[in-house]
């Protein structure tokens, strides 16, 4: 196996197991060198707890990317999680554009949005500036509510295959290499993850278990740039991590104190037998 290096650029929320706490452990279980670049430091996570703290670390990015392109570091891949400000994400393409390898991967979770809503601190302008680095991008892996606000498709809460062919074909003609929408089901009690390269629909369908668990888009980013790193298609990497997905929810359930998150870490040796496999 081939030993990969990756940049992950998200926020740390110190407390609430998303972005840098999550894509850490599992991009390292994963076997590849991670490396990371906060976008922000903030107490907890924004959804559900009140009051948080928020550094913003804009600032300190062109100073670190400047250094990293002295010293001649380069990555396999960057994979982008939830940033900061729209400034970040003008920095952010400028690392995209040159701090990723010949024939590496730009991979971008358009993380922003989920249940028809943005998250509290961002706004239209932000959207914005997301479409820019999402448009530009090898791979995005954005939820339906993501992808309604890049492509102003109308969000809804049931649809059918023509309404997601129809949000695959606008994201991947607006510029977005292949797109992994994840949380699309079309039955009771089923979820699962489209994947769409601009020639090829495929679709994985598994269980839905609970809504509402926060940072499962997290893991299951995380997860499915952990597969593809190692060596899978982008559709067997999008099964690899909806089946992961699916465990780090029920290791998680009955315990009603732990609604911030999930339990990713106790279920993380059966990522890598996955992996293995
Ligand atoms: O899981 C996405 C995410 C990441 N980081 C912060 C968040 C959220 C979702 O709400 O608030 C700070």
């Amino acid at each position: 196996m081939s030993y990969k290096k990756i940049l992950t650029i998200q926020d740390i929320s110190c407390v609430g197991q998303c972005s840098l706490t999550v894509a850490l452990p599992i991009l390292s279980a994963a076997g590849l060198e991670t490396c990371i670049l906060p976008s922000a430091v903030l107490s907890t996570h924004t959804a559900g707890f009140s009051g948080y703290t928020f550094r913003d670390l804009t600032d300190d990015i062109p100073a670190i990317a400047a250094h990293w392109k002295k010293e001649k570091i380069s990555f396999d891949a960057v994979y982008t999680g939830y940033l900061g400000s729209e400034r970040q994400i003008d920095y952010v393409s400028d690392i995209m554009k040159t701090l990723i390898k010949e024939g590496g991967l730009s991979i971008v979770d358009p993380a922003m949005a989920d249940n028809g809503k943005l998250y509290p601190a961002f706004d239209e302008s932000y959207v914005e500036a997301m479409k820019k680095l999402a448009f530009s991008a090898d791979i995005i892996l954005p939820n339906i509510t993501e992808a309604c606000f890049l492509t102003g498709i109308e969000y809804r809460e049931s649809y059918d295959e023509d309404y997601i062919t129809g949000i695959l074909d606008a994201l991947v003609k607006s510029g977005a290499g292949t797109v992994v929408l994840t949380g699309v089901g079309y039955r009771e009690g089923m979820t699962g993850v489209a994947v769409y390269d601009g020639k090829t629909n495929y679709y994985y369908e598994h269980k839905r278990i609970e809504k509402g668990c926060h940072g499962t888009g997290d893991v299951y980013a995380s997860a499915f740039v952990g597969a593809l790193m190692r060596g899978r298609s982008s559709f067997d990497s999008a099964k690899l991590a909806a089946d992961y997905t699916v465990r780090t929810i029920e290791a998680t359930q009955g315990d009603a104190s732990h609604w911030y998150g999930v339990k990713f870490e106790t279920v993380l040796p059966e990522f890598i037998e996955m992996l293995e496999k």
